[in-house]
């Protein structure tokens, strides 16, 4: 019997504070502009590969549950790369937990796919450089490359396969965080793939992100550098806010946002009134994300008491790449 068996790999997930809203070539996953994440220690996955000649199909399996559909074909896309690296042609079987607090709705395919694109190259053997494995976890998931890396992490969209890659630009060891008011845990209508292809390709307002996406990048790495919390928030949540305007403009339009999520755009919105630092953020769904310092973000959590359950308020702060448990 012929069996390759990886580690364990922990992935965590990562917020973009600028984002990566559409392709420039959907089946390499380059992106049309290059985004800024940083990554968080609250929520993460565990994985493991093992091919073996007793398989008869690859299968994955999250916390116990066979996946199907996207979730699996995302999985499948990066075991074909590993096998031809390796030159075998052996199936897989690969178990996922994930770790995300209870009804946070907050499984994200960056930690999953960061963490299988690791764990499969280290059951082959193919002892991949960092960047490699960020090439590979990008091939099964866009956000995926920059959860191979802790901190703040930087994916040049590059103009080919080789040149689309993930670097950490800071280590994020200063006094920053993310607060998640989960409003809602339910999936999705539109998920993120579908939603920015339908972006790119229909929206009136899509040129316009492309137009500004670049300035918002650079003022940010700015940003970083001096360790601006109030200047990272700020710029953090213009970049949202322009990228969900684009789903606005698309056909049909579409949005990610509910009445919760306004509720606590203003609510962030009356905390800066009163002199607190903090902004948010928002991906392809209706939870949204403060960024401040910790303390205060501690203390908008406890404000948020009154409305929202103690599992609906997380707070996440700055976390690791890729690691190998065992
Ligand atoms: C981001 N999102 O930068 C943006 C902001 C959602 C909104 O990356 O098609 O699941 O697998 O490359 O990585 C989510 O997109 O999409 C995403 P694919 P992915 O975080």
């Amino acid at each position: 019997m012929t069996r390759y068996e990886s580690s364990w790999v922990r992935a965590h997930t990562n917020i973009a504070l600028i984002k990566y809203w559409g392709k420039a070539d959907d089946t390499l996953i380059i992106p049309a502009n290059s985004s800024l994440s940083l990554t968080l220690d609250a929520f993460y996955t565990d994985t493991q590969v093992a091919f073996g000649d007793h398989y008869t199909e690859d299968t994955l399996t999250i916390d116990g549950i066979e996946q199907t559909g996207s979730a699996r074909n995302k999985a499948i896309t990066v075991l074909e790369l590993v096998r031809k690296q390796a030159g075998i042609s052996l199936k897989a079987c690969i178990t996922s937990r994930n770790h995300v607090p209870t009804a946070a709705g907050l499984a994200s395919s960056a930690s999953g796919l960061a963490a299988l694109a690791g764990a499969a190259a280290d059951a082959l053997n193919l002892d991949l450089s960092t960047e490699q494995l960020t090439r590979l976890a990008r091939r099964g998931s866009g956000s995926a490359c920059r959860s191979v890396l802790g901190g703040f992490v930087l994916w040049e969209k590059g103009y080919s396969d080789d040149t689309s890659v993930a670097r950490s630009i800071d280590a994020a060891d200063w006094d920053i965080g993310m607060l998640f008011v989960v409003v809602n845990d339910q999936q999705k209508d539109v998920s993120s793939r579908i939603g920015m292809q339908r972006t790119v390709d229909t929206s009136v307002f899509y040129s316009a992100w492309l137009d500004s996406v670049d300035k918002d990048l650079v003022d940010m790495q700015q940003a970083i550098q001096q360790q601006d919390v109030y200047a990272v928030g700020e710029i953090a949540e213009r970049n949202a806010l322009k990228m969900h305007a684009t789903t606005l403009g698309a056909v049909p339009p579409f949005t990610y946002w509910s009445a919760d999520s306004l509720r606590v755009m203003d609510k962030v919105r009356d905390y800066r009134r009163a002199g607190h630092p903090v902004h948010f953020t928002m991906d392809a769904g209706p939870n949204v994300k403060v960024i401040g310092p910790v303390e205060t973000l501690r203390t908008l959590q406890a404000d948020l008491t009154t409305t929202y359950a103690p599992s609906q308020l997380i707070l996440a702060q700055p976390g690791p790449g890729i690691t190998f448990l065992s």
